[in-house]
């Protein structure tokens, strides 16, 4: 079934929302809340061991109220349905849309093309499970008999962010084999990696849906290169024994010289920047083990339980759609950060960015007319409380409007409380300054508690205040595990699909991630055979002046 193609500003709720922003704009939270004394218990979720309070944000009940109904216009319900089931809702490559699949109970019945897709995911749960066992007890081993020390995962993009984001934030879990990354073309960041690797003891996992990816095949060979080098007595068989691959083209893995036993398959349905859960996340499960990684999954999927079965007012991934859209789209918001106050999850917001951007930085309509309002947010973030200390000052006191996440955790993973009070402290602090903001009369009451003299006082005043009314989320979870890490993920994934269903937007494509791959190729051709064909002035400019220095 095609998804319906609603242009969201001609619903009777996008149009009260216009006339309510009217009403909501200058809306002062500070006041909302002196108000309501119950403002929280109204704008709180609970769920599992995820706490959101959404209170600190510039809304009412009749926002929420009007957010729903937008939802509910544009056929938000049916849209979940279609796409839990597996209907075709990648219309313009003419996919399912099934990273959800990945993560259900094995009694479930999800059909593709009327066949159950279950059994087949759970063939590879098996496959990454046994193999991960054999790897982490040492009882595979590399040529010379010895067990592995280290893992490379080669990929890009879908096939490198997740894995990076995933065994970084679940490092506390980890085992004693050593991770490593290599994703960029660059030279530089292969042969970094490779100085610190011995060839008899690392295991290579080359990941790539495609397996026809100019950055990861590059790789891959460099690394195969230096593993045939002379000095390590390794031959061609051994190739075997160090690679293994994660792919839909097991044809181009075994001509590269894996074992057609060491291909790990996944399937068109998966999106890369969704694959995680899949093969792609065979990194993850070396790394931490598989029952953690299992976890991951089950964590994921009780929240797909959770967004697919619960009302939208108590929907964690749809309330949190809704409340970026009413800053997108009313608001004119530019951007959401997104703070983590943990550093293992420090490379969340380079995740997101990806999902988020990728699959709804979108200009045209689901109708194929170009929209005629805002898409695609902008995420950014680094974690707190390093992020205070940076660009925190522009969420505060510049001009844009900026929503941000804040994401906390209860217990912290060592124990250390001294730590995690005084990180904590600053969690709750900035979103409650973020709220409040500081006024005049509380500026100057400062200075005079200071003895600051009348003039300097003067002077100074108006740099001290600070407006507030900066809305945030409150993301309190119980404590960073891999159950709760596939929860945030899930949440996340959700939000971008609640997004690009009000939108109208297709987001499960990246026609602009195709482009760049065909126009450096035609490049490449130009640079190898010294001849810079049609460009515009500057392009030509450029590469000539690369060509004539390097
Ligand atoms: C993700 C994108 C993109 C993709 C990479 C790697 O949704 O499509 O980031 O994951 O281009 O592709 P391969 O896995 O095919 O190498």
């Amino acid at each position: 079934m095609a998804l319906n193609t609603i242009n969201p500003t001609e619903t009777n709720a996008w149009k009260k929302l216009e006339m309510h922003y009217n009403e909501m704009q200058k809306a002062s939270m500070s006041e909302l809340f002196q108000l309501d004394a119950t403002r929280t218990e109204k704008f709180n979720l609970k769920w599992n061991d995820f706490l959101i309070d959404y209170s600190k944000n510039i809304i009412n009940q009749e926002t929420l109220q009007l957010l729903q109904e937008l939802a509910d216009e544009v056929g938000l319900k049916s849209a979940i349905s279609d796409y839990f089931e597996g209907a075709i809702i990648n219309q313009t490559e003419n996919r399912a849309v099934l990273h959800t699949a990945l993560r259900a109970q094995e009694s479930a019945i999800i059909n593709v093309e009327g066949q159950n897709v279950v059994s087949e995911i759970y063939e590879v749960k098996n496959k990454i499970k046994a193999f991960t066992n054999e790897v982490t007890s040492g009882a595979r081993t590399g040529y010379t008999g010895k067990p592995f020390t280290d893992v490379v995962n080669i990929g890009i993009g879908g096939s490198d962010l997740g894995p990076a984001m995933a065994v970084e934030a679940l490092q506390f879990y980890k085992n004693h084999l050593n991770v490593h990354f290599v994703s960029n073309v660059d030279g530089d960041h292969v042969n970094e990696v490779i100085k610190k690797l011995n060839p008899e003891t690392t295991l290579f996992v080359i990941v790539s849906k495609t397996f026809t990816t100019q950055e990861t095949l590059t790789n891959s060979e460099t690394i195969k290169k230096w593993f045939l080098s002379q000095d390590f007595g390794t031959t061609q068989e051994d190739i075997a024994k160090h690679f293994v691959a994660v792919s839909t083209n097991i044809q181009k893995a075994t001509e590269f010289g894996i074992n057609p036993n060491n291909v790990f398959p996944m399937w068109d349905w998966v999106g890369g920047r969704f694959s995680l859960w899949s093969a792609v996340g065979l990194t993850i499960s070396l790394a931490v083990g598989y029952d953690n990684f299992d976890e991951l999954l089950q964590g994921a999927n009780e929240m797909d339980e959770h967004f697919k079965t619960e009302e939208f007012d108590k929907n964690m991934p749809v309330i949190l759609a809704l409340l970026s859209i009413w800053y997108n789209n009313f608001f004119g918001a530019e951007s959401e950060a997104l703070i983590p106050y943990t550093q293992y999850l420090q490379k969340l917001a380079p995740y997101l960015q990806q999902g988020t951007m990728e699959s709804n930085g979108k200009s045209v309509g689901r109708d194929g007319k170009p929209v005629n309002y805002q898409t695609g947010t902008i995420i950014w973030g680094e974690p707190g409380t390093n992020a205070q200390h940076a660009f925190f000052q522009l969420i505060h006191q510049g001009t844009k409007l900026i929503p941000a996440d804040f994401i906390g955790f209860i217990t912290p993973l060592y124990g250390d409380n001294d730590h995690h009070d005084k990180l904590m402290s600053n969690f709750f602090a900035q979103t409650e300054a973020l709220m409040h903001g500081k006024t005049e009369t509380q500026v100057q009451a400062e200075f005079d508690k200071q003895g600051v003299s009348a003039e300097k006082a003067k002077f100074l005043l108006p740099f001290k205040v600070f407006s507030g009314n900066k809305p945030t989320n409150t993301i309190l979870i119980q404590k960073l595990s891999p159950k709760t890490l596939g929860s945030l993920i899930s949440m996340y994934e959700h939000k971008i699909f609640v997004q690009g269903i009000i939108w109208n937007i297709f987001s499960f494509d990246q026609w602009g991630v195709e482009l760049g791959k065909q126009l450096a190729n035609s490049i490449l051709e130009e640079i190898n055979t010294k001849t810079v064909k049609n460009h515009d002035n500057s392009t030509a400019f450029l590469l000539n002046h690369f060509l004539i220095n390097k």
